[in-house]
């Protein structure tokens, strides 16, 4: 079987106890490939590593950084098929999703921060006259950067772009369930020329990695996409050392679906807004709130549309969800669908494993779920599931939806649809959420701040959002 490596120092090098484990194809089920098993000496190499290639990293003029990175930008594009078909083994994810969304985003993401640079500007403060402060920033060192399996390079890129465009330099650890990409774009690091020591990878468990990182005396700061309760944990390890984070975490998004809404754009924009990603995407919409007046015909639409998605090899370009992404994940959300069973909810659709007959047999795919007749308040519409399982919710007016809506301890994306201009302000001021969109969903402009309120986060990333949190402001004061 392939053997990942860890990248460090520029080179890739096995773990120093020469031990993995396996990577699993979601698809069906089997092991592929092997992940090192990583240990804390590794983490040490490679923040060593990173720390050492900070002297010189740091001082090179951004246009120099800007064109290095420009280059990874363009070589992720000559690798994008192979990335792709990576992407999708490695995640379950349908290949077409993995070509429109996740690769072309990851050369983006370097693009996006390569140029931004360019165009930075700071601040100055004229004290009438008699003196004048102007506003330095400066990369902080090595950024721990960690990222989640859902959009493996798509997330990680979306760290690591704009650290090492400020000029800091990185230790990233991907997650475990997905490295493939990253490894693969270690291969293009060494490829087009990055500098040694400036992006060091290292695979292996979070559980036994993670803390060593984030914990690290030379890792000041800490960028984070994962589970709220990583989070926490990793607020506690870093809080006390007065590192800079930024977390980035889950969320229990509302749909929330007036009666004036366009009916037919609406159903599509709520089927994919749930669906996408086999519903693992932070900003996926999981509580469907649906206006009492038109409640019966959505759901009936909403149903019938959701019954005909396609389930099935994420090599297929009609598959509109692939696998789920592990075995123990899959496991998790059944135990959820249960568990929405045992509480009164009906299943109107899916609620079970699919199979998929021959060689994918042992795959890992669940029928996308709508369930209906739970309360907002109970468990399966607080918590999150990360999978392909929303739920309906009728509602009366505007007050009712807002309380619905900011009911649960998240607060990460919500989609409002409406064709009442004016209300469709009123909510987005009123709800609770990092990030609202309005007869849409997940339409992304990387300028805008990105992240989430109450625990669905810490900070803001994205354009100078994301410049600003992996540079540290400085202030001169000159007396005139
Ligand atoms: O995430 P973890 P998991 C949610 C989703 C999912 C749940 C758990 O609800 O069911 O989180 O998923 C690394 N110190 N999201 O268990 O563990 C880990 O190796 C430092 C939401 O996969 O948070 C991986 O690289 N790092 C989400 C990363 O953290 C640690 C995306 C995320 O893994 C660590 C994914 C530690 N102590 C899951 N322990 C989103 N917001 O997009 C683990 N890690």
């Amino acid at each position: 079987m392939e053997k990942i490596l860890n990248y460090i120092n520029g080179e890739l090098v096995e773990p120093t106890n020469k031990s993995y484990f396996e990577n699993f194809d979601p698809s069906n089920g089997t092991a592929y490939s092997l992940i090192p098993d990583s240990e804390k000496i590794d983490i040490n190499h490679a923040v060593a590593a990173a720390k050492e290639a900070f002297k010189t990293w740091t001082k090179i003029t951004r246009k120099e950084r800007s064109n290095i990175l420009m280059k990874l930008a363009d070589c992720i594009e000559d690798y994008a098929e192979e990335l792709i078909i990576a992407e999708s083994k490695d995640n379950g994810k349908p290949e077409s999703l993995a070509r429109s969304v996740d690769i072309p985003r990851a050369s983006e993401n370097f693009r996006f921060f390569a140029t931004a640079i360019l165009h930075e500007q700071s601040e100055v403060h004229d004290m009438d006259g008699k003196a004048l402060n102007y506003t330095l920033r400066k990369p902080l060192g090595v950024a721990a950067c960690i990222s989640p399996w859902n959009l493996p390079l798509y997330l990680l890129t979306w760290k690591i772009a704009p650290a090492l465009a400020t000029g800091n330099t990185v230790v990233a650890k991907p997650s475990e369930i997905t490295p493939m990409t990253a490894f693969l774009l270690s291969k293009i690091c060494i490829e087009a020329g990055l500098p040694k020591g400036v992006l060091n990878i290292v695979h292996g468990y979070g559980s036994k990695i993670g803390d060593v990182l984030t914990g690290h005396p030379d890792t000041p700061i800490v960028s984070f996409t994962g589970g709220t309760v990583t989070g926490k944990h990793i607020a506690g390890i870093t809080a006390p050392m007065f590192k800079k984070i930024s977390l980035e975490l889950g969320g229990k998004n509302p749909t929330i679906i007036f009666a004036d809404a366009k009916f037919d754009k609406t159903v599509k924009m709520a089927i994919k807004a749930s669906f996408s990603n086999q519903g693992q995407i932070c900003l996926c919409g999981s509580r469907i709130f649906v206006e009492q007046s038109i409640y019966t015909r959505f759901k009936k639409e909403f149903v019938a549309q959701t019954s005909q998605l396609l389930v099935g090899d994420p090599k297929n370009e009609k598959t509109n969800l692939g696998a789920i992404v592990s075995k123990d994940h899959m496991e998790k959300i059944l135990s959820k669908i249960k568990q929405a069973k045992e509480l009164g909810g009906t299943i109107l659709t899916g609620g079970e494993r699919q199979i998929i007959p021959g060689d994918l047999e042992n795959g890992y795919y669940i029928r996308p779920t709508v369930i209906e007749g739970l309360s907002s308040d109970c468990i399966i519409n607080q918590e999150e599931i990360f999978g392909p399982v929303v739920s309906l919710i009728p509602f009366q007016n505007e007050e009712e939806v807002i309380t619905l809506a900011n009911s649960t301890k998240y607060g990460l994306a919500a989609s409002i649809f409406t064709e009442n201009i004016s209300r469709g302000h009123r909510m987005a001021s009123e709800i609770d959420s990092g990030l609202i969109w309005i007869n849409t969903w997940l339409l992304r402009d990387l300028r805008i701040p990105f992240g989430g309120m109450k625990q669905s986060g810490m900070g803001r990333e994205g354009g100078f959002k994301s410049l600003q949190f992996f540079t540290e402001p400085k202030n001169v004061c000159v007396k005139i």
